[in-house]
């Protein structure tokens, strides 16, 4: 069974990818990493940093998350990210998406272990 720091990493970790140049990306990754199986998730955000740098995110001041939770932390530093966003009128079971490379701080819920469970912003 897939733990809450494996789904983490499944849905939001991809350290060497690079979506530059290729507008495919989110289309290949949502698949991929199993967001397109049931239905289209909405909106997803992977992070192109090494994993040690984002569990770093977890020892940051606690502050709260967008679902009222306090366990939600913010980077120091900018990251390198892809937004994918489902596009007006894909419907399942083709899930179409936008990809959006960006840099910029990232906000993430860990668990009590400190390692990253949730994507907050
Ligand atoms: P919307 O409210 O539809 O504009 O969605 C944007 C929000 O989604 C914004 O607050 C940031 C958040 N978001 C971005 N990436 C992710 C992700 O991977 N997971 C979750 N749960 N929220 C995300
Ligand atoms: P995502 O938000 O896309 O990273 O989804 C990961 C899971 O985290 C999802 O099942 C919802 C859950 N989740 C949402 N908000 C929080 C939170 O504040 N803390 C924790 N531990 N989990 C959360």
């Amino acid at each position: 069974q897939e733990t809450p720091a494996e789904r983490f990493q499944r849905q939001h970790m991809d350290s060497d990818g690079n979506p530059n140049n290729n507008p495919n990306y989110c289309n290949q990754m949502m698949r991929r990493r199993r967001m397109t199986e049931g239905r289209c998730k909405p909106v997803n955000t992977f992070v192109h940093e090494p994993l040690v740098d984002v569990r770093a995110i977890c020892i940051q001041p606690n502050i709260r998350c967008r679902n009222g939770q306090n366990n939600c932390h913010k980077s120091r530093s900018s990251m390198r990210v892809t937004d994918c966003r489902l596009k007006n009128g894909s419907r399942y079971p083709n899930c179409a998406y936008h990809t959006s490379p960006a840099k910029r701080q990232i906000t993430v819920a860990c668990d009590g272990n400190r390692v990253p469970v949730h994507f907050d912003a």
